[in-house]
């Protein structure tokens, strides 16, 4: 919005020149995500608090957690609040991926709400059904994916991390394999999300790789030095990405060991699925399972240890899954694992930035 409003003003004022550039809005962007966020986070924890949307703790998970009952969960609204109103700040509005993936963002967000708004609100202790809330991702999905691919700019064929000459052509097939990792990447940053900072911390740094990935798709002079795939007004996903980087940041604040806040399903699964759509646009899909490389582990451990579960009729291979429950049982201190996981993060996110390089 203050691009439309204030670049044109640049040939009476100079300096408005500044909103035409994306680094610029960018900054600002991750800026006024993080304040919004860590100016009415306290507000937000207080009414949650007097709404009594406290979480509540299974009794057959690690016995640190008990403590943590009530803390005020559904803090995503404020992150969806906060990236949401940042991009329309900052994002040029006439760009039809921007709007891709707010509706990715507020879609996600919505089915998480309901879910949460069910349990701790009315009090139902199972929420959505499961089918119920895969099918409402899958509609989305699919509809996410069918818009992109609407886009005139956009190719539906499929990079492949490493390998510059192989990337397969999907053509429509390319809106079910949308609706995959949009879907999957939402699921599985709802499953990473068990430890204080655990979901949040990484989603942050995988936004900031993207951030990165985002600018160079969408500029056509160092996307043909780095020889990846251009795609004409992905540039403005930076500003996106840089909202939910700040966002994240924001919310971490409160959510960081000793959570005074968690964020529900509302924050993790709007936040996977944006993930997801991010990574669609910049054509970098594959590459999500390195970005994302932590959610991708914790996911895997889930799948095995219910398989192995299943199969042996009730022996694990896993202390407990997720991944993380295992490392408390074990024995480490929540922060430990919490910290060590962002490290994995961190490095993931390295490997996936020297793709530009090694192909
Ligand atoms: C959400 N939600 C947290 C909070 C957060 C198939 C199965 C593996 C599914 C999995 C599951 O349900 N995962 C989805 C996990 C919950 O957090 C809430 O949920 C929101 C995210 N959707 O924002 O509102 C608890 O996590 C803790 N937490 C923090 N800090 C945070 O910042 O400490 C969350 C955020 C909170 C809080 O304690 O209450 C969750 O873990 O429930 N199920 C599981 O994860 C369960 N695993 C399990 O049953 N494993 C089995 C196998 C055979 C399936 C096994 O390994 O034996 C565990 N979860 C819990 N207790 N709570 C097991 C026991």
């Amino acid at each position: 919005m203050l691009y439309h409003l204030l670049y044109p003003l640049h040939t009476l004022f100079s300096a408005l020149n500044v909103f035409r550039y994306i680094t610029f809005r960018t900054i600002y962007a991750s800026l006024t995500a993080f304040f919004i966020c860590y100016l009415l986070g306290p507000w937000v924890i207080e009414r949650l608090t007097r709404l009594q949307v406290g979480q509540y703790i299974r009794d057959d998970g690690p016995k640190s957690h008990l403590g943590k009952a009530g803390t005020p969960t559904m803090g995503g609204i404020l992150i969806v609040a906060a990236i949401t109103i940042s991009t329309l700040l900052w994002g040029d509005l006439t760009n039809p991926f921007i709007w891709i993936v707010l509706l990715v963002l507020l879609g996600f967000g919505a089915i998480g709400f309901i879910d949460d708004y069910l349990m701790q609100v009315k009090k139902q202790s199972k929420g959505l059904s499961v089918r119920g809330k895969l099918g409402l991702q899958a509609i989305l999905g699919l509809l996410a994916g069918t818009l992109v691919c609407l886009v005139p700019s956009f190719s539906t064929e499929v990079t492949v991390p490493f390998f510059k000459t192989v990337s397969p052509e999907l053509g429509w097939g390319y809106i079910l394999f949308a609706l995959l990792v949009i879907v999957g990447a939402s699921n599985a940053v709802n499953l990473t999300d068990g430890l204080d900072g655990l979901a949040i911390g990484p989603v942050s740094i995988a936004a900031a790789t993207y951030m990165i990935f985002a600018y160079i798709a969408g500029n056509i002079k160092i996307a043909s030095y780095l020889q990846i795939a251009y795609i004409p007004g992905c540039g403005e996903i930076t500003v996106f990405c840089g909202a939910m980087t700040g966002a994240g940041l924001g919310f971490l604040w409160f959510n960081a060991y000793p959570a005074q806040v968690f964020m529900g399903d509302t924050g993790s699964l709007s936040l996977g699925a944006s993930l997801g759509a991010i990574a669609v646009i910049t054509k970098q899909e594959i590459l999500l399972v390195l970005v994302g490389g932590l959610f991708v582990i914790e996911a895997l451990s889930v799948i095995f240890q219910v398989t192995f579960f299943k199969m042996t009729h009730g022996r694990r291979i896993f202390r407990m899954a997720p991944l993380h429950h295992h490392f408390e049982l074990k024995g480490w201190a929540e922060p430990k694992v919490i910290v060590r996981f962002w490290i994995i993060a961190i490095a993931l996110a390295l490997l996936a930035m020297s793709t530009l390089k090694l192909r």
